[in-house]
């Protein structure tokens, strides 16, 4: 099924110079960026998005961390992109994430992981419509599609 999900590279990967190699990856993959924002996020934006960590020790510090610096917002679409996309960040702690994924490759710290996306339908519905209105997501097909799926 074609799924949207949501996909944010962190401030670290911004500072670190990340972006091109990162986006090189969902290219590669055959995955489709359909909506893009470099920006701030403001920290009552921060705790809704993370509103589900708002108990937990590290909730603070993560705050902080994605409040620092810009991220790039992204939509992300393609056949069950949601857990496509959830493969290719890796596992949350970048110390065991894979080697071959964004994290695995890129990080050294759970608290510097590189990249977030959306864990569930329903975590991406909430989370796409936190950070784009619905006229920012662009509906478009790329000329290889038939290459890309049967
Ligand atoms: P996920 O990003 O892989 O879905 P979650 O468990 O939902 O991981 O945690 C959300 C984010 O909170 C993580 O990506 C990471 O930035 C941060 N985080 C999670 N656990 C820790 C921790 O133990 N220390 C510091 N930051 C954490
Ligand atoms: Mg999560």
């Amino acid at each position: 099924m074609i799924q949207k999900t949501y996909v944010m590279l962190k401030p670290d990967a911004i500072a670190r110079r990340y972006i091109g190699k990162i986006l090189t990856r969902f290219e590669d993959k055959g995955l489709k960026i359909v909506a893009m924002k470099l920006r701030m996020i403001s920290e009552e934006i921060a705790k809704e998005h993370y509103g589900e960590h708002k108990d937990k020790p590290f909730f603070d510090g993560l705050i902080k961390y994605i409040t620092s610096g810009p991220v790039l917002t992204m939509v992300i679409e393609g056949d069950e992109a949601i857990s496509v996309v959830r493969k290719l960040s890796g596992a949350t702690n970048p110390q065991e994430a894979d080697f071959g994924t964004i994290r695995g490759d890129f990080g050294m710290d759970t608290g510097r992981n590189i990249i977030h996306s959306s864990d569930s339908p329903e975590s991406a519905s909430r989370e796409i419509n936190l950070f784009f209105d619905e006229d920012e997501i662009i509906d478009y097909s790329m000329s290889d599609e038939s290459w890309i799926y049967e």
